[in-house]
């Protein structure tokens, strides 16, 4: 099931999500609509929050060509951070067509249960990277915007209330 992916400013993107306590049907069923969701945007991540569920976990697949490659995280944790840096221009499904450079870690190493239970880790780099520290971020209530100068990000959040406002009356 496709569900709806909330707009920037929400007060439901600005939550610190809770942690999963088990791996349930509704969990599994959460991860298979966020996926499905994630594809038809289309995106390379999402984050439950950005469709209204405060609870950590996210979706990726940062194939952009070739075989999917789709992978759900409960309780995603960096366990470890590269000292070096990596620049990307970054969008956000919640922020539509809006896009600015983020500097973050190159590569980082992230735990985290699996759909089926077990306790997974891998070391992502390049775009993987980017992508996983974007949404870790949005369990933490915490948007790319907020990487930017306030001038920057007021005007962003500005455009998205307009977007909303255009589109509550076209509905
Ligand atoms: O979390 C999100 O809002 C999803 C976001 C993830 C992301 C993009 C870029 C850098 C870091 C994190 C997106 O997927 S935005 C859309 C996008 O990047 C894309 C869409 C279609 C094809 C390729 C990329
Ligand atoms: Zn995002």
């Amino acid at each position: 099931m496709i569900r709806p992916i909330l707009i920037h400013p929400d007060p439901r993107l600005k939550k610190v999500c809770d942690p999963v306590a088990e791996i349930t049907p509704e969990i599994r069923a959460l991860a298979s609509d966020m996926l499905e969701t994630m594809y038809d945007a289309p995106g390379i991540g999402l984050a439950a929050p950005q469709v209204g569920v405060t609870k950590r976990i996210i979706v990726m697949d940062c194939i952009k060509e070739g075989d999917p490659e789709p992978i759900a995280l409960v309780n995603p944790q960096i366990v470890w951070s590269s000292e070096d840096l990596s620049t990307y221009e970054e969008g956000c499904l919640s922020i539509p067509e809006q896009y600015a450079e983020v500097k973050r870690p190159a590569e980082v190493k992230v735990r985290w249960l699996a759909l089926d239970g077990s306790e997974q880790e891998r070391q992502f780099s390049g775009l993987w990277a980017t992508c996983v520290q974007h949404e870790i971020d949005h369990l933490d209530g915490k948007l790319f915007i907020d990487y930017l100068g306030p001038l920057k990000r007021q005007m962003i959040t500005r455009k998205m209330e307009k977007l909303k406002r255009e589109r509550a009356r076209a509905s």
